[in-house]
């Protein structure tokens, strides 16, 4: 019989999923690639505590969820190679750029794929035909496909997708490509030559966006230097170190001031208070607009984790400078 490996069970379309592939690859940890459909539905309820993907069972067969921790326990039972800047203020930044992609670049992707018609039938027919499983009939796939929609696109309300926050959404991930066709011109990822979690992260989003057609049009067509770091992150390697701060600097600082302060993080603080006094929506002035959306409890637990975080690592030496400067300070120290 094979040696038992890590066996994880995920989907194409689940940015989260695709994540955790992309750094067991980069690890070299062997793993089994489950999809998630019928043929192992059973194995999944066995291990999962809650109906998510992804989900990796161990060799000693633990069922583990929710990417960030999955990784973070990987990643101190095998430290090399690294996935961490050796610099512990960068380290922390990607860190904090991991969060922010997990928590609100989930919002464009989300918003790309329900709202547009075109996005919604592509997303929904490959979900569809891997919920039905191989040698499904075409009727029953379309039928699936139907279903899939209709319960995808109502979930628009939980990432706040709607005519009143779409210009916020869209303009950034506009935003963030072109921060990263720049960053990117001259290393191979976010940090240096070498995969941060902050990629990680980053990239499981951007890489279903790619997926999508209108997303991917715009990639494809606008921003040559972020597809190759997207196909790049399929199977990421060391190419070299980790560059110092006066010359990543420019892309991270963007990154942190529009998008961490400008947007997630006040978002963030805005959804735990709404959770801490029960009420069902909230409202957040981002970039001068009023962004209305459904308070979401987990989203109160990741800002709560940052936090945590940011207590460990704020003595490292050029890190207080870099978050005042760039307004992600006041949110952190809470
Ligand atoms: N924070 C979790 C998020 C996991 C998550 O939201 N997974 C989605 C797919 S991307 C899911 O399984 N949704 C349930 C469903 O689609 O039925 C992580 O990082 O793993």
């Amino acid at each position: 019989m094979d040696a038992p490996t890590y066996r994880l069970f995920g989907s194409e379309l689940s940015p989260y999923s695709v994540k955790v592939r992309s750094y067991l690859r980069f690890k070299g940890i062997e793993h089994q690639w489950l999809p998630r459909g019928p043929a192992t539905a059973a194995e999944f309820q066995k291990h999962a505590k809650l109906p998510l993907i992804p989900l990796l069972v161990t060799p000693d067969g633990q069922g583990l969820q929710d990417s960030t921790p999955i990784i973070e326990r990987l990643e101190a039972a095998q430290p090399e190679p690294s996935i961490h800047p050796d610099d512990p203020a960068l380290r922390f930044l990607s860190e904090l750029l991991e969060e922010y992609a997990d928590e609100w670049a989930n919002k464009p992707m989300f918003h790309y794929r329900w709202s547009y018609e075109a996005d919604c039938k592509s997303a929904a027919g490959r979900i569809a035909a891997q919920v039905a499983g191989e040698g499904a009939a075409p009727e029953q796939v379309a039928k699936a496909a139907e279903a899939v929609a209709q319960r995808m696109v109502p979930r628009l309300s939980f990432v706040g997708s709607h005519a009143g926050t779409r210009e916020t959404i869209e303009g950034s991930l506009r935003r963030v490509l072109d921060t990263l066709e720049i960053q990117l011109g001259t290393r191979k990822y976010l940090f240096g030559d070498r995969p941060s979690l902050a990629d990680f992260g980053l990239w499981g989003q951007l890489y279903e966006c790619w997926t999508d057609p209108t997303p991917g049009k715009l990639i494809n067509e606008l921003y040559p230097t972020t597809w190759r770091w997207i196909e790049r992150m399929l199977d990421p390697k060391v190419e070299g170190g980790w560059d110092p701060w006066k010359s990543v600097h420019w892309g991270i600082e963007r990154l942190l001031e529009a998008e961490v302060a400008g947007l997630f993080l006040p978002w963030s603080a805005a959804n735990a208070a709404a959770v801490a006094k029960g009420d069902a929506e909230f409202t957040v002035a981002l970039e001068g607009k009023p962004f209305t959306q459904q308070a979401q409890k987990y989203h109160a637990r990741s800002l709560a984790e940052i936090r945590r975080k940011y207590v460990a690592a704020k003595d490292a030496p050029g890190l207080d400078t870099i978050l005042s400067a760039t307004g992600c300070k006041k949110w952190l120290a809470g």
